[in-house]
């Protein structure tokens, strides 16, 4: 809206009061007016969640200010802006992030002292929105945080979920699964944009006509459904800049339905629009698999439609030739979920902007990027051709022409080749015809990542080999990261206030190279003396929130050992637990007098099973199992402890990490692409027990293999044991493991049935993922975990030494390399407001 009128301008001007206050009245008044005018309670007496919900409401006035500056900005100088397409945002609470951030929390947490309520208390009344299933999800907030942090023009664009990762509750043992209507007390965080809604097309029929000699086509018909916006301002740390996540949530378009009006069937037809808000209603709770779900192709659709047409309204407002897209944006794809927003760019520009396909082709090309997440078949998305045609008839048939271009190409540069060519196809031949997302994504793209040296290498040689031969500088390496703003310094504000102090001063939080002068105290008493400190009021903390959730004590003089992440079969969890067992047998056996040698170990282990996968679902109910006998057992008493940590979550890890000494990243070499809380846990001073898989490699490459407990099979060996385990020439069980075997064939644990098949595999040596072939390498490893432990000192050493070698594993060296190599943008600091103006 422009003000023609300087005079009502100038009014307008005069009436604001630019911006918010940071002295401490200004703050108060703030928050209380919230209470009053925005949630309508009382002044004289409202409650911590009242008080919650006004001081975020206080802190996004704060964030609105910095978010229509930063917009502004950009728009006005007409920058090249990056953004990020996910199906997952993984956000985790806001409040303490953004105090941080900003730098306030002293500010609000002295302004609600001064008025009866702890800062403390209020974080935890804040819901953990979990709009993803794991690392895919959390890395792509951790980038969030980076992209701000580090100035770069750029949002986010995803899915508004109404429930989204399920609640975890362990009933018997067993996951229940709970929905997540994480909304139902409001979220004072977000911003509702009415008037950003776009139309969204499914189903219908593609209609070809001339124009102007040119063929042309058009898509019509079907069933519109209405994408509506909404903000979430993204602050950068120490910095005014603030960008934005925007989600789409689904509603009925408005026109009726005066067909079945007309009939008298109101209900009827009101029931048919209710089927639109449906398609944003849940999040896909499966994490590396797919469930190949019509609804899921929809949300995707969904999705990326309004995101591109958001992109490219934005792009029109300041830009008239097409040919500058690609300096004005780039579009990232978070693993293959939005792949269908490149065919929907495509569609736009050829069927709506006329442009000829050289050219459209070309925009797309130089414009969108991809990351790939995972080398699991199971989690390589196709969609039937069938489905897709339905859905979105003018997509489909625009996949089919870049397949027949593509594969004339290959035809002339392989003559003869159909091996190569049906490789390469976009299609997958076969009863039921497929479209190979991964494959769709590659092509459309000018740059492809894998997530960790290893992962990228072997999607290079093995999923992707014939693609990295066609295009040999198209598939790169960007190793994951993590933000040290939540993962030290909110996470664990004990040890980023020692750190500060040691390095004396704060800027290690924004530039996390600075650590490692931490390397200087690796050997300093006093320094040691702090840290171990820290380090047992972290676990203080754990233990108090495991007696309150688990109603299990846990003694604070034990090594803390942690394996937290989804449940799958290849993160081998299983084995964990089975070295658990043994663990436990060998200490039954003992004499009391050698039981008080032994290192006193809390064994946690936290994760969700995807609903349907029943052999994760075991794993669960077995770990449970040990935990009833072990816990219980007089004989074992404070030596060792079991406890499965349910509802793993962003706001659990945030309590578990700092607290761990020990964690487990034990995945079959070759099968975790990066893995990102090896990166968190290194951070926190927690060692690793782990293969050399994913980013542990350059964790220990980093940090020294010296400083980490690494174990079991190299991924060059992978295929030949797990080829001689199924020809039935593997070795004998090793006995230690077959007498964990019986014990649990036994019904030592409990219920033997569910967990019966997984283990006759294992003696059977179906052991796809190398459980039984490294045991042994495993059990050794832990060994001499035990005996670092009796070394406190050592053991802290290598703790110190862990943090100070971390700053590679920050989100924002991660991000600093995407936007050099992959999207070509450059940071866009704006003006910070001056003290008058506050
Ligand atoms: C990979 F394919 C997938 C998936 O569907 N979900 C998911 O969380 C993870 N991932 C990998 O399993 C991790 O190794 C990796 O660190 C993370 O993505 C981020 O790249």
């Amino acid at each position: 809206f422009i003000y023609h009128n300087e005079d009502k301008a100038q009014k307008i001007w005069s009436l604001m009061q630019t911006y918010q206050g940071i002295d401490q009245k200004s703050i108060q008044r703030s928050i209380v007016n919230h209470v009053e005018y925005t949630l309508a309670m009382t002044r004289f007496n409202f409650s911590d969640f009242g008080c919650y919900q006004a001081t975020a409401f206080s802190l996004r006035d704060r964030l609105l200010e910095s978010w229509n500056d930063t917009n502004q900005y950009f728009t006005t100088h007409n920058v090249k802006r990056v953004y990020y397409l996910s199906l997952e945002f993984l956000l985790g609470r806001l409040m303490q992030n953004t105090l941080n951030n900003i730098n306030m929390e002293k500010n609000y947490r002295e302004a609600l002292m001064d008025i009866g309520y702890d800062l403390e208390r209020l974080y935890d009344e804040e819901v953990d929105p979990a709009l993803g299933n794991g690392g895919l999800g959390r890395l792509a907030a951790c980038f969030l945080d980076s992209l701000a942090t580090l100035e770069v023009p750029a949002w986010g664009y995803g899915i508004r979920y109404d429930y989204g990762i399920f609640k975890q509750v362990i009933r018997d043992g067993y996951q229940c699964e709970i929905p997540d209507f994480w909304l139902s007390g409001g979220n004072p965080w977000e911003i509702e944009r009415p008037e950003v809604i776009y139309p969204i097309r499914f189903y219908g029929y593609t209609e070809k006509y001339e124009e102007d000699g040119v063929e042309r086509a058009q898509w019509k018909g079907g069933e519109i459904v209405m994408a509506k916006a909404y903000d979430t301002p993204v602050p950068g740390y120490n910095t005014f800049n603030c960008n934005n996540l925007r989600l789409w949530k689904s509603l009925p378009a408005r026109e009726f339905d005066f067909q079945s009006f007309n009939k008298g069937d109101y209900l009827s037809s009101v029931e048919s629009k209710q089927r639109a808000e449906y398609i944003t209603s849940v999040l896909y709770p499966n994490d590396n698999s797919e469930e190949g779900k019509e609804l899921r192709l929809k949300q995707q659709y969904f999705f990326c439609s309004a995101t591109v047409r958001d992109v490219i309204r934005r792009f029109k407002k300041n830009n008239s030739d097409w040919k500058d897209f690609p300096n004005k944006a780039a579009l990232q794809l978070n693993d293959t979920h939005p792949a269908i927003a490149a065919v929907e760019f495509l569609r736009i520009l050829i069927d709506e902007e006329k442009l000829d396909w050289g050219e459209a082709w070309k925009i797309l090309h130089s414009s969108f990027s991809y990351t790939n997440h995972t080398v699991l078949p199971e989690a390589l998305e196709t969609w039937s051709v069938g489905l897709i045609n339905h859905l979105l008839p003018r997509h489909m048939e625009l996949i089919y022409l870049i397949n027949h271009f593509f594969m004339d190409e290959v035809a002339k540069k392989y003559p003869g080749d159909y091996q190569r060519m049906q490789e390469m196809s976009l299609i997958a031949e076969g009863d039921d015809k497929k479209v190979r997302m991964a494959n769709l994504c590659i092509l459309c793209s000018h740059k492809v990542n894998g997530v960790a040296e290893l992962h990228t290498k072997l999607i290079q040689e093995t999923i992707f080999k014939r693609f990295h031969e066609y295009f040999p500088n198209k598939i790169e390496n960007k190793t994951n990261g993590v933000t040290p703003r939540r993962w030290i310094h909110c996470a664990n504000p004990k040890l980023s206030a020692l750190i500060t102090e040691a390095l004396d001063d704060s800027e290690w939080i924004g530039e996390l190279e600075r650590v490692e002068y931490l390397e200087n105290f690796a050997e300093d008493e006093e320094f040691i003396q702090k840290w171990i400190d820290i380090k047992k009021q972290n676990k203080e903390k754990l233990a108090a929130k495991i007696e309150e959730v688990v109603g299990v004590k846990i003694p604070i003089n034990a090594l803390y050992d942690v394996q937290i992440k989804r449940i799958h079969e290849y993160k081998r969890q299983l084995m964990n637990i089975l070295y658990v067992i043994h663990r436990y047998l060998t200490i039954k056996d003992m004499s009391p007098a050698d039981r008080e040698k032994v290192v006193p170990r809390v064994v946690i282990i936290g994760g969700k099973a995807a609903p349907g996968y029943h052999n994760a679902k075991a794993i669960i109910k077995l770990v449970n199992g040990v935990g009833d006998i072990v816990n219980n057992d007089k004989d074992i008493g404070d030596t060792l402890k079991v406890i499965f940590y349910p509802n793993y979550c962003v706001s659990a890890a945030q309590t578990l990490i700092p607290a761990s000494e020990l964690s487990q990243h034990i995945s079959t070499a070759g099968m975790e692409a990066s893995g990102t809380s090896n990166m968190k846990f290194v951070m926190n001073g927690c060692l690793i027990i782990g293969t050399m898989d994913g980013a542990n490699v350059e964790i220990s490459e980093e940090v020294g293999e010296e400083n980490m407990f690494i174990f079991g099979a190299r991924v060059e060996e992978v295929n030949d044991l797990r080829n001689r385990l199924f020809s039935g020439e593997h070795k004998p069980i090793d006995r230690r493991l077959q007498r964990v075997f019986d014990s649990i064939l036994s019904g030592t644990f409990g219920d033997v049935s569910i967990i019966y098949p997984i283990i006759h595999n294992l003696m059977e040596g179906k052991d796809y993922y190398l459980v039984t072939e490294d045991f042994d390498s495993y059990v050794k490893a832990q060994n001499k975990v035990d005996d670092t432990y009796r070394d406190q000192k050592k053991w802290n050493m290598m703790s110190i030494l862990g943090v100070s070698r971390s700053a590679k594993f920050s989100s924002d060296r991660t991000i600093e390399e995407y936007c050099e190599s992959i999207w070509k943008v450059d940071r866009v600091p704006i003006p910070t407001p001056n003290d008058t103006e506050r």
